[in-house]
């Protein structure tokens, strides 16, 4: 057997590759989006009505505190349009803020359907849920709920039954869920906001030191919420 012996520099020079190896490796995973991801949409800017200006403040300040807390982990802003105003406001305000774009972005497509329409892969979702935690409605609390099949309604309910506005509430979704099967989510993570249309159950009357409030409350346990699961 030939003995094969390296010399000081060259043992170096192997370790360096090594570590250099080791980098690509980790780039290559995080760019194919392994990195755990919370895809969220608007809270109660739509059919709730809140202020688009106060909601996209709201939300920078709440994305701001919580990535310090998610580590590698990802936030993501979703709305269906580019034209979306709310989607607009908080990209600008997210460049203004210098906030890091590899871990909070915003993304137009359905929430439904990001990975199998968008290549995006976020293993937790949001919705703007209503309080009593019903599938239907219109906006994206139908959409989920359609798209979840029976099972997110069976798993939300046996966990609860309403929801306080300002409050989030973790679902695990079975595994028999098409959303489960074909995005590759994992959880659904219910938020109930500020509520100012007169047409609907608990309106703030434009008591927006209230809604600002709940607003932010909702935020914080969507993303308190988040990082349970990726804990
Ligand atoms: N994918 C991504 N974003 C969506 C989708 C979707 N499939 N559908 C709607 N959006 P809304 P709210 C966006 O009205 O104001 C429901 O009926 C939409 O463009 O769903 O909190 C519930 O049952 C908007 O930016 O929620 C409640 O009663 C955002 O999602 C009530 O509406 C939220 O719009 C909640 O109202």
């Amino acid at each position: 057997k030939a003995a094969v012996s390296f010399s000081d520099n060259a043992v170096t020079e192997i370790n360096e590759h090594k570590d250099q190896m080791k980098g690509m490796v980790k780039d290559a995973s995080a760019s194919l989006g392994d990195a755990p991801t919370l895809a969220f949409p608007s809270i109660s800017t739509s059919d709730f009505q809140f202020n688009h200006e106060k909601a996209s403040d709201i939300i920078i300040e709440k994305v701001e505190e919580f990535l310090d807390k998610i580590g590698n982990a990802r936030l993501v802003f979703v709305d269906l349009t580019h034209r979306s105003k709310i989607l607009t406001l908080v990209k600008e305000k997210a460049s203004k803020r210098n906030i890091d774009p590899n871990k909070f972005f915003t993304f137009v497509g359905d929430i439904t359907q990001l990975y199998s329409q968008g290549g995006l892969r976020c293993n937790v979702i949001a919705n703007a849920a209503n309080w009593r935690l019903k599938p239907g409605g219109g906006g994206v609390n139908a959409a989920i709920f359609s798209a979840a099949g029976a099972a997110l309604e069976v798993a939300t309910k046996e966990q609860a039954n309403t929801l306080l506005p300002g409050r989030a509430l973790v679902v695990s979704l079975p595994s028999n869920s098409p959303l489960f099967g074909k995005e590759g989510v994992t959880h659904v993570i219910h938020v109930l906001g500020p509520n100012m249309n007169p047409q609907r159950p608990n309106c703030l009357k434009n008591d927006y030191a209230t809604g600002c409030k709940i607003l932010r409350d909702a935020y914080t346990s969507l993303f308190e919420g988040f990082v349970s699961i990726v804990r």
